[in-house]
């Protein structure tokens, strides 16, 4: 049985993380699946990519405390890394990523979700950094992607406290854009993503270059990728369509990116 499952449908891509009798804690086998699944993700034809968890109770309650227990600091330096990369290569793919997610999203699973573009959970859902309480620091990417999304005063709080919080506070603190049942959290999320879709994947990938630009390296250098990013979408098919639509009263668009 797959670690992971990935299926694709109208463009839009469904990453599965499937161990669900460990709540999908994340462990070496399923890191590396995961990777190879991201590598696989075709970004020509995938126009948005969503990342769940199976079953109803947890996205990813973090990375797997039995594997971690007895690492020496050179082996849990390699896991942090392995893990650090998947979720680096997950940020920096060119078509947006949605978490979905469906319960906890604890450590590593916390992590997961902020490596996505941004995240719609369910009203069972919990978030949090447990790792000092464990005796370790979040290890791949929390100490600093949850501040980007949080502020520093909060991602800190979270951090030092290792307070698990709930769906509603996640979604006050602007950790998830949207609260929505167990059962419509898919079909949401589908939704948002086949609207995503419909858009001109040259200007939606655009964007998300700029914008992740700006919180990585700053205003200045993310308005200069934005100005390369709007300059280069002109004369494309899309632009002509896009704006050739509008002029013509025209509803229906096909954007190719092109
Ligand atoms: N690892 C391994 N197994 C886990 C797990 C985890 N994180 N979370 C749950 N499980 C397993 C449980 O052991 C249990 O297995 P069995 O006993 O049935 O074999 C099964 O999933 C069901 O869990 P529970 O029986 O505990 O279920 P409950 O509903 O009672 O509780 C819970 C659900 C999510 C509150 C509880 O399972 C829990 O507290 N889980 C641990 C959550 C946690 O602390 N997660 C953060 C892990 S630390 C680094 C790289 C990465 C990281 C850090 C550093 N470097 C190397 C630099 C990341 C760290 C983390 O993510």
């Amino acid at each position: 049985m797959s670690l992971v499952l990935y299926e694709v449908q109208d463009g839009v891509g469904v990453v599965t993380i499937n161990r669900p009798e460990a709540l999908n804690a994340l462990n070496t086998p399923l890191l590396e699946e995961l990777d190879k699944v991201i590598d696989e993700v075709d970004t020509d034809s995938v126009r948005c990519l969503i990342i769940t968890g199976a079953g109803q109770k947890s996205f990813v309650a973090g990375a797997d405390i039995g594997e971690m227990k007895d690492m020496n600091s050179r082996e849990a330096m390699i896991f942090g890394a392995r893990g650090n990369d998947t979720f680096e290569k997950i940020e920096r793919l060119p078509i947006p990523v949605i978490a979905a997610v469906n319960g906890y999203a604890l450590g590593g699973g916390c992590e997961l979700s902020l490596a996505c573009d941004f995240r719609i959970c369910s009203d069972n859902a919990v978030f949090g950094q447990p790792e000092t309480g464990l005796g370790i620091t979040p290890g791949f990417g929390g100490t600093q992607r949850l501040m980007r999304v949080v502020g520093s005063g909060m991602a800190k709080q979270m951090i030092y406290t290792a307070r698990n919080i709930k769906a509603d506070e996640a979604y006050r603190i602007g950790l998830v854009n949207q609260v929505c049942t167990q059962e419509e959290l898919l079909p949401t999320v589908k939704k948002l993503a086949t609207q995503i879709a419909k858009n001109a994947p040259i200007a939606v990938r655009g964007s998300k270059q700029a914008i992740n630009a700006a919180d990585r390296l700053g205003v200045e250098y993310g308005k200069v990728v934005e100005e390369k990013c709007f300059g280069s979408c002109f004369e494309t098919h899309d632009q002509q369509e896009g704006m050739g639509a509008f002029l013509e009263k025209r509803k229906e668009k096909t954007f190719t990116n092109s």
